[in-house]
């Protein structure tokens, strides 16, 4: 095993705190949706039983409605802003009121095949497959086959510039004080801005004014973009879920899955913008293409077979994006207005985000710009350690440290 792999199963289980891994010591002191499904990956390749665990903590946090939300709050922290008692949910396990992009069910057939236990992963197919139909009865009403994001932490590219016109309509006004605690854990640079942590804290308000009610949220959201990236993981999610269904034999489900599959997949072809050799999220307050210039438009190549036209393009639409940075891939297209390169989601590089865009390049037939993007993720990690994230411009390892994504991605791409 080399040093690298030993030092990543070591901040896994740095950040161990009882079956759940948190993202990192004192800034994200909680269990996170995506983070853990990523983590449950990596624990996959040597520890199939810890991975189990890992999702079955997830699930535990899972609303009577089908949701999982983004956070859980199995014990108190103090280190962390917004904590239970601002978001007021209902559940009686503490947890968020939103959800996170739904990587839980790759992650789960993942482990199934790694030598899993029938009834550990039947068990959680049913937790993935009920959060399923919600996605598709709360986030798609109106069955469009894209779902719909009501607060910019669900998709976790928190302040992406993808946000920026539709955030722009969220008033700054907070019932809830606004008490950041982020900034005292990293510098406030590498961090969303405050005007962005009020419209944030407006909307959790408004939805805990709701109840938490899925139906009055919908009608009550200044916030609501069709993501093309949750969406395209919801799509992978749901092939993962087909096959799991069909191994369990449960012909029915399999097909009521692989009817919402087939909605999905046409309805993201219809937001290929050929001008902009990139998909595109649709801002359903104003009806527009959301038409900001970020990783998400390539995410489809995640769940679809796409046409080698359409590939080629992405392709070298992704080269242009790449050239001359030191770390790929940027979230942001650098040199337009939006693009800071040490700003979070405003043009960093992620190891999960590569990991994704690795699969959908492997998927659609691209072993060269595959294993490109691979090795610059390894090279940024074995240069700067296990950050949360990479200024694609210098190579500098940044935000928090130790990371547990960052150590669960190095392991599958350096397998
Ligand atoms: C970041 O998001 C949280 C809110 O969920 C935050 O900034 O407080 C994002 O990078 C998100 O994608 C990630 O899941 C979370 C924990 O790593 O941190």
């Amino acid at each position: 095993m080399n040093q690298h792999i030993a030092e990543a199963r070591r901040i896994l289980a740095a950040n161990d705190r009882g079956g759940y891994t948190v993202p990192t010591d004192r800034l994200y002191p909680f269990q996170w949706n995506w983070d853990s499904a990523f983590v449950a990956m990596g624990f996959a390749l040597y520890d199939v039983e810890r991975a189990y665990r890992e999702l079955e903590r997830l699930a535990e946090g899972q609303w009577a409605d089908g949701m999982i939300p983004h956070i859980v709050f199995h014990q108190p922290s103090d280190t962390y802003f917004p904590g239970p008692a601002v978001w007021r949910t209902p559940n009686p396990v503490p947890t968020s009121g939103i959800t996170q992009p739904p990587v839980f069910a790759i992650a789960l057939r993942k482990l199934h095949e790694a030598g899993g236990d029938r009834a550990r992963s039947l068990a959680l197919y049913e937790a993935a497959l009920r959060w399923h139909r919600w996605w598709y009865r709360a986030r798609d009403p109106d069955g469009t086959g894209l779902v719909a994001l009501l607060h910019p932490w669900e998709s976790g590219s928190d302040n992406s510039p993808a946000w920026d016109v539709a955030l722009a309509r969220v008033p700054t006004t907070t019932a809830t004080p606004v008490a950041r605690k982020d900034t005292g854990h990293v510098s406030a640079d590498m961090r969303p801005r405050d005007a962005d942590y009020h419209r944030f804290i407006h909307l959790v308000d408004t939805y805990a004014d709701c109840g938490w009610n899925p139906i009055r949220q919908w009608q009550k959201a200044p916030f609501k973009v069709a993501d093309i990236q949750t969406t395209a993981i919801l799509l992978k999610a749901g092939e993962d879920l087909e096959v799991l269904a069909r191994r369990f034999d449960r012909p029915a489900e399999a097909d009521e899955i692989a009817a919402l599959n087939d909605r999905t997949r046409r309805a993201i072809l219809a937001q290929w913008r050929p001008q902009l050799s990139r998909f595109v999220s649709r801002d359903l307050v104003s009806g527009a293409d959301v038409e900001a210039a970020t990783q998400a438009g390539f995410m489809p190549l995640l769940s679809l077979d796409l046409d080698r036209a359409i590939v080629e393009a992405i392709v070298a639409e992704m080269k242009v994006w790449s050239d001359g940075l030191k770390v790929a891939f940027p979230t942001t297209k650098p040199g337009t207005s939006a693009w800071e390169p040490k700003r979070y989601w405003r043009g960093p590089a992620w190891a999960i985000i590569d990991w994704l865009l690795i699969d959908g390049l492997m998927r659609n037939r691209q072993p060269a710009a595959a294993a490109a993007l691979r090795r610059s993720a390894i090279a940024a990690i074995e240069a700067e350690g296990f950050a949360e994230y990479f200024d694609p411009v210098t190579g500098e390892g940044c935000g928090g440290l130790g990371f547990s994504w960052t150590a669960a991605a190095y392991m599958v791409l350096a397998e």
